[in-house]
């Protein structure tokens, strides 16, 4: 039944990415996981990343054991960043990688075709290389600046990001510096959503940030 789920969770990927969003141990105003994304997904987040790079490996099994069930709870798609282990001891839908993380054909090997592997790909070179090698989804950026990621280069702009979605099939993700405000011109240019950090976790109420993001971006 799961190994089903995750393929319809393939299938309906595009709409599945609409509002992902990321967790940051340090933006979370000391409010746990389960916590703000629970609300989160109670406020329309179609999808959740698992992103923690300073919790040792039992505790990002726990943790994402808890937002696994949340997830499914909520269908929600859930992948963990970097973390392959993590994401296979959890049942995770799948992964995200950067540039630097495991390479993409390895990943694709260990975790075969069921899984969703996302991948970060800055610029529309990336981006080619990503879908050759067969990512199911990109995260680009940044779109916007941002104080997130102090290593997250210079903003491509909307301007950029419509260059990556017009040159490759694959859908992506927006990244970096989005806000319920400006989401809309992100899913214009043509991406399959928005993927934020700040915005939603270190909102006062995340039930509320998502809702005024699903609703500023509309249905389109
Ligand atoms: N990756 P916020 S920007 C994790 O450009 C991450 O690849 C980026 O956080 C990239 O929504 C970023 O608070 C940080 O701006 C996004």
């Amino acid at each position: 039944m799961e190994d089903k789920g995750r393929h319809e969770t393939r299938r309906d990927l595009r709409k599945k990415l609409k509002l992902y969003v990321i967790t940051d141990p340090e933006l979370s105003r000391g409010r746990s996981y389960r916590e703000i994304v629970k609300e989160a997904l109670q406020g329309g987040a179609t999808a959740v990343q698992f992103r923690d790079k300073t919790l040792s490996t039992r505790g990002l099994v726990d943790a994402g054991k808890e937002l696994r069930q949340l997830t499914w709870e909520y269908e929600a798609l859930f992948v963990v960043n970097d973390r392959l282990d993590v994401a296979l001891a959890v049942n995770a839908d799948g992964i995200h990688i950067g540039q630097e993380d495991m390479p993409l054909p390895e990943c694709r090997r260990i975790l075969g075709d069921k899984y969703v592997i996302g991948v970060s790909a800055g610029n529309v070179e990336e981006a080619k290389e990503a879908e050759k090698l067969g990512a199911d989804y990109l995260g680009s950026g940044p779109v916007y600046l941002t104080s997130t990621k102090n290593d997250a280069g210079s903003p491509l702009g909307v301007e950029g990001l419509a260059e990556i979605c017009r040159d490759v099939e694959l859908p992506v993700v927006g990244i970096g510096g989005i806000e319920a405000g400006n989401a809309r011109e992100v899913i214009r240019v043509g991406a399959a959503g928005v993927a934020v950090i700040s915005a939603v976790v270190s909102a006062g109420e995340p039930r509320e940030a998502c809702r005024e993001f699903r609703e500023k971006m509309g249905d389109d």
